[in-house]
C-alpha cells in the first residue's frame, strides 16, 4: 500500500540502493526518486537492469521501481521497499506498493507511483513533467483513467510524449549506455522543452525516426493475430507493434526479430487477452522467456522452436475468444 511506501522513506535513514527499470517508466521512476533523496540530502547508488534481471550488486538497503516482484524478491535484502505496477501472485513480507494490490486491473506506471509517494513528503511539482513523461512510456495515460487527468493537467501532450520517444531512441541506439545518459539528461534537465533540445537525445531520435522509415518487415495474418518480422539494427519491433495497434481495431501484434539465433518478440494488444500470462506460459513450453503486461509483452524463444510458439501463441489465444 501507498502508506508503507510512504513511510519507508519517510523513515530512510542508510544510503539505498535503487535498481529500476531500464525503460522510460524506470528511467523517469528512477530521476524522480533521486530528485527526491536529493532534497532530502540522502546518497543513493543506483542501477538500471533489464528484466529478467541477470545480476544486481546487493546492498543492506533496497529500493526498487518497476521490477516485477518475483525479480524483486531474487535481490532483495532485509530492508527493502518495492514499487511496482506488474501482476504478481502472492504480496510479499516487506513494505511494498503496487495497486493491483487492491485492483487487479488496474495500470499505473511506476513513474506515477513514486511521484504520487514522494509528493506525500516533499513538493515534487518541478518533476511531474517527468512523471508524466514515464506515464506516456508505458502507455498509462491509454490505460488509466487516473494516469491521463494526470498528463492532461499539464496541457503539453507533444512535449512529454517526445520525451517518452527520445528516452527510449537512446536505449535503441545505445542499449544500456544510452539509458544512462538519458537518465542524467532527464535528472539534469529543468523542463520537457529544455530536455527536447539536448543534442545527444535529438541525435538518437532522428537516428531512430530515420529507421522507422527505412526498415523492412513481413506481415502475415492470422485471424486477428498480426506477426510481423522486422528487420532493422535497432530494436524497433515495438514501435512497430504499437503502430500496427493504433490502425487496426481488435487485434494481437507479434513482432519479431533475430537476436543471435533465438527470437526477440515484443507482443501488443487492443483486445482483452492477457498478453503476460499466455507469452509467459507459451514461451515456458518452447524453452524460452516470457512475460509482462496483459497489453503488453515480450518473450525470447530459440529459431528452432518458433514454429511451435507460434502455433501454441495461436491456440491459447484461440482459447480466450
Ligand atoms: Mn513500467
Amino acid at each position: 500500500m501507498k502508506a508503507e511506501a510512504v513511510q519507508f522513506l519517510r523513515n530512510l535513514k542508510e544510503n539505498p540502493k535503487i535498481i529500476s527499470h531500464n525503460d522510460a517508466d524506470g528511467i523517469c521512476s528512477l530521476a524522480i526518486l533521486l530528485h527526491y533523496l536529493n532534497k532530502k540530502g540522502i546518497n543513493a547508488n543506483y542501477e538500471l537492469t533489464e528484466v529478467p534481471i541477470k545480476h544486481v550488486n546487493k546492498e543492506s538497503t533496497m529500493i526498487f521501481l518497476d521490477i516485477s516482484l518475483d525479480n524483486a524478491l531474487r535481490f532483495a535484502s532485509e530492508i527493502t521497499l518495492v514499487i511496482d505496477h506488474h501482476l504478481f501472485d502472492k504480496r510479499p513480507d516487506m513494505p511494498f506498493y503496487n495497486p493491483r494490490e487492491t485492483d487487479e486491473k488496474s495500470y499505473i506506471p511506476a513513474s506515477y507511483l513514486i511521484y504520487e509517494v514522494c509528493s506525500e513528503l516533499e513538493d515534487m511539482e518541478e518533476v511531474k513533467w517527468i512523471a508524466c513523461a514515464g506515464i506516456i512510456g508505458d502507455k498509462g495515460d491509454k490505460n488509466s483513467e487516473i494516469c491521463k487527468k494526470f498528463v492532461d493537467s499539464l496541457d503539453d501532450y507533444e512535449n512529454l510524449s517526445l520525451v517518452s520517444d527520445h528516452i527510449f531512441s537512446a536505449d535503441l541506439v545505445d542499449n544500456i549506455d544510452g539509458d544512462y545518459k538519458a537518465l542524467e539528461i532527464v535528472k539534469n534537465a529543468k523542463s520537457a522543452k529544455e530536455l527536447l533540445h539536448d543534442p545527444y537525445l535529438s541525435e538518437c531520435y532522428d537516428e531512430v525516426q530515420k529507421e522507422l522509415s527505412n526498415y523492412k518487415n513481413k506481415l502475415e495474418r492470422e485471424d486477428k493475430i498480426i506477426f510481423v518480422e522486422v528487420e532493422s539494427r535497432y530494436n524497433i519491433k515495438s514501435i512497430i507493434a504499437s503502430r500496427l495497434l493504433d490502425k487496426n481495431k481488435n487485434i494481437i501484434v507479434v513482432a519479431y526479430s533475430t537476436y543471435n539465433d533465438a527470437y526477440n518478440i515484443s507482443l501488443r494488444t487492443n483486445t482483452d487477452i492477457n498478453l503476460g500470462a499466455i507469452s509467459k506460459k507459451v514461451a515456458g513450453l518452447c524453452g524460452g522467456d516470457g512475460g509482462g503486461h496483459e497489453k503488453a509483452a515480450g518473450a525470447k524463444v530459440s529459431k528452432s522452436k518458433f514454429p511451435v510458439f507460434r502455433e501454441e501463441f495461436v491456440s491459447e489465444v484461440e482459447k480466450c475468444a
